[in-house]
């Protein structure tokens, strides 16, 4: 819980060099010793990184559709609670024993029935100064019990609530006969020590308790009457000044509590959970689940806890392309291969970021310098991921460091490279099959360039043959992709392998796609002859023309 969690995670609608390198990151991270580093992916895996996955027997790391700080990041799970006829003795004793903020009530099943405040004993301590509510007193015989540390000698029905006004017997007995007059027998509470007169005079009024003080017996022939007219009778332990203030502490908790309580859930956002807590005149709020089980509690100064959770970017650095809610957590490291875009930080940070064909290159490196050689499954994912990025080295992003990592790898794992990569292009780079929207958007990028904002897709095909029967059915998607998600610019690169160059269908503003000089096939489709990276060949370009 706070001991956070970190996810080494790549960007959204991930592909095989994000899935690969996060997956080998978070081992080395772990075989380095650290802790409590995992794998995530903000988004589904492409059909290339399931085959991927499933080659090499590995599960695809963590799902998380957000980052944002949620109340079980902060909240404390094994929560105090007390009965709603627990006494506020025990109340009090639990607030100051464990420096309490907020006490939930629970019944039976443990669900949540109110709370208890600091603001809730001051309001009931508030009420009994006024005149008449001073020696007022709702309880129960085994309350009063508890909190005395008393003695039962009669008592039919202990855990049965009244209330009753408290009467010292410190007069005389005349006088003692008068006071009692003003009250009603039934809600009548006498605390008085070895003054026999008193107690003969209380029994016979038939009030409700007799409480007799330092430890002083009752007569057997009293305790027989007592019993008759149904007189609870207790003996305290302490004398009459200490046990008429005690009994005050045994005031049943549901009886201070507040009922109408506002709750939060486990996955609610901490964002809004802190408006409803910091609105709340509570110090605090008890976490339920579906049943209304308390689960937690949160309390104003859990709101100022670090979320436990950090974030380690590979193969992106733009927020654009980030998991949501990353600007509220702290991100700690960013392994990259492309261009910058990234935030300020609050700290400095490990940032490695070089213009390879992948981060699974990177990656490879990492576990050179550190001495540390990767499992063979690892080290076939890091091939698979070098090998989708650079299209099998093909690409112009590709580099000799590319080659050599390749080499590196193989020897780790006993497969040729090439081979591998002809068997990932020819099972997944198939557009029959497969839905327009998976077409458009499996491996699709956002960027944004001041307020324009632009998305460009790319998919992998070994053979320009497929496209034909789809094209128009794209450029349709695009359309209203561009139309609904009020983008400026939104294209599709369909990279094809065979022939190393891609074409290009795209929709958006006139403005922007009036100055797209690849040569036109036919309306909206352009050939991109000896293209095959998006970010260094296609990107710049529009980005230029975007921008300008
Ligand atoms: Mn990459």
């Amino acid at each position: 819980m706070s001991h956070g969690i970190t996810y080494v995670i790549g960007h959204k609608n991930p592909d095989t060099d994000s899935i690969c390198s996060a997956i080998a990151y978070a081992w080395l991270k772990r075989a380095m010793g650290e802790e409590n580093v995992v794998a995530a992916r903000a988004g589904n895996i492409n059909a290339q990184t399931e085959f991927v996955l499933d080659y090499f027997q590995q599960q695809p790391p963590k799902y998380l559709p957000d980052i944002y700080p949620r109340v079980k990041d902060v909240m404390t799970s094994d929560v105090i609670t007390v009965n709603a006829s627990d006494t506020l003795n025990k109340a009090c004793r639990l607030f100051k024993s464990y420096n309490l903020k907020l006490l939930p009530l629970v019944d039976s099943e443990k669900c949540l029935i109110g709370t208890l405040s600091l603001l809730d004993l001051s309001k009931i301590q508030m009420e009994r100064l006024g005149p008449m509510k001073s020696h007022m007193l709702f309880t129960s015989v085994k309350n009063i019990q508890e909190v005395l540390g008393a003695r039962i000698l009669n008592a039919p029905m202990p855990e049965m609530e009244f209330s009753g006004f408290v009467v010292v017997g410190a007069m005389a007995e005349k006088s003692f006969k008068k006071r009692l007059q003003e009250f009603v027998p039934a809600s009548t509470i006498v605390v008085v020590s070895d003054r026999y007169e008193i107690q003969k005079i209380a029994i016979d009024f038939k009030v409700k308790c007799l409480i007799v003080t330092d430890g002083k017996d009752i007569a057997e022939e009293f305790l027989k009457i007592a019993r008759e007219n149904k007189v609870n009778v207790i003996v305290s332990p302490h004398d009459t000044a200490q046990s008429s203030k005690l009994i005050f502490t045994s005031i049943p908790v549901h009886y201070a509590a507040s009922k109408s309580i506002e709750t939060l859930s486990e996955d609610e956002l901490l964002i809004e959970a802190r408006e409803k807590i910091l609105r709340s005149e509570n110090q605090g709020m008890p976490v339920v689940n579906h049943k209304r089980r308390v689960v937690g509690i949160v309390t104003r100064s859990d709101l100022l806890k670090p979320p436990g959770k950090q974030l380690i970017l590979v193969d992106h650095n733009e927020m654009a392309q980030t998991i949501d809610g990353a600007e509220e957590v702290e991100i700690i490291e960013i392994i990259d291969h492309h261009r910058l875009g990234n935030s300020p930080t609050m700290k400095p940070i490990l940032f490695i970021n070089v213009p390879l064909g992948s981060t699974s290159t990177l990656m490879a490196e990492l576990y050179q310098k550190n001495n540390i050689t990767p499992e063979k499954t690892i080290a076939g994912l890091l091939t698979a991921g070098i090998i989708s990025d650079t299209i099998l080295l093909k690409s112009p992003t590709s580099t000799e460091k590319d080659e050599q990592m390749l080499k590196w790898l193989s020897e780790i794992t006993g497969l040729n490279y090439t081979e591998l990569g002809m068997e990932i292009f020819n099972a997944t780079s198939s557009l029959s099959g497969r839905s327009i929207e998976e077409i458009v958007e499996g491996d699709f990028k956002d960027y944004q360039v001041g307020n324009t904002k632009i998305g460009i897709g790319q998919v992998e095909v070994v053979g320009l043959e497929e496209l034909d029967s789809i094209k128009y059915d794209i450029l349709e998607y695009l359309k209203k992709f561009v139309k609904n998600r009020k983008y400026s610019l939104v294209a599709l690169m369909v990279t094809d392998i065979l022939t190393e160059g891609s074409i290009l269908l795209f929709q958006g503003d006139r403005r922007i796609i009036g100055r797209i000089q690849y040569p036109l096939m036919e309306p909206n489709i352009a050939e991109l002859k000896g293209i095959l990276s998006r970010k260094k060949q296609l990107l710049p370009y529009i980005l230029e023309i975007a921008g300008a």
